[in-house]
């Protein structure tokens, strides 16, 4: 059976493509959802994809995923990943790799958002490349849990 990645959305990223475009752009969570089942497949593996607005549901994803064997996560916390030392401890607890993931440059936007708690717990972060990061973050957690790409596979 295919392994599977979770793929993790904080608060507010349910209205991607809604409002503030020039900040977020136009394509909505179901065009990241899709565009992340979509990466998943080519590299053989399966892309589980969970929203919410409350950090203790996120926290409870990430324990979910440990318990479903999950080889990896891709997390954007919104605005939990500049306040949350509860879903860094669940994502440091779990020791799956992690990928952290926003869509908007954090660093040229408010000093508030240049620190990150989740990024800590993460291997490798990405951020300011609108939704095509989620693609990005796939590939580099591809990479790095030894999942080739489909039709790249060299014999042993
Ligand atoms: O750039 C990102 O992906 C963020 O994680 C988005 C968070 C923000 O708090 C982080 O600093 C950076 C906010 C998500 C808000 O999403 C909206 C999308 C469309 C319209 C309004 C909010």
């Amino acid at each position: 059976m295919a392994k599977t990645i979770y793929v993790l959305n904080g608060p507010n990223l349910n209205l991607l493509g809604t409002r503030e475009p020039e900040t977020y752009g136009h394509d909505r969570l179901s065009d990241v959802e899709k565009l992340c089942k979509a990466t998943a497949a080519r590299f053989g593996l399966a892309a589980d994809c969970r929203q919410s607005n409350r950090e203790g549901e996120l926290i409870d994803f990430v324990h979910e995923a440990h318990a479903k064997k999950a080889a990896g996560i891709i997390i954007n916390a919104g605005g939990y990943s500049h306040t949350s030392i509860a879903l860094h401890d669940a994502l440091v607890a779990v020791k799956i790799p992690a990928v952290e993931v926003h869509v908007s440059n954090i660093y040229a936007r408010e000093s508030f958002r240049h620190h990150s708690f989740t990024a800590k717990a993460a291997f490798a972060t990405l951020c300011g490349f609108g939704i095509d990061g989620y693609r990005l973050a796939i590939s580099g957690l591809a990479a790095k849990i030894g999942a080739q790409e489909i039709g790249t596979r060299t014999k042993a």
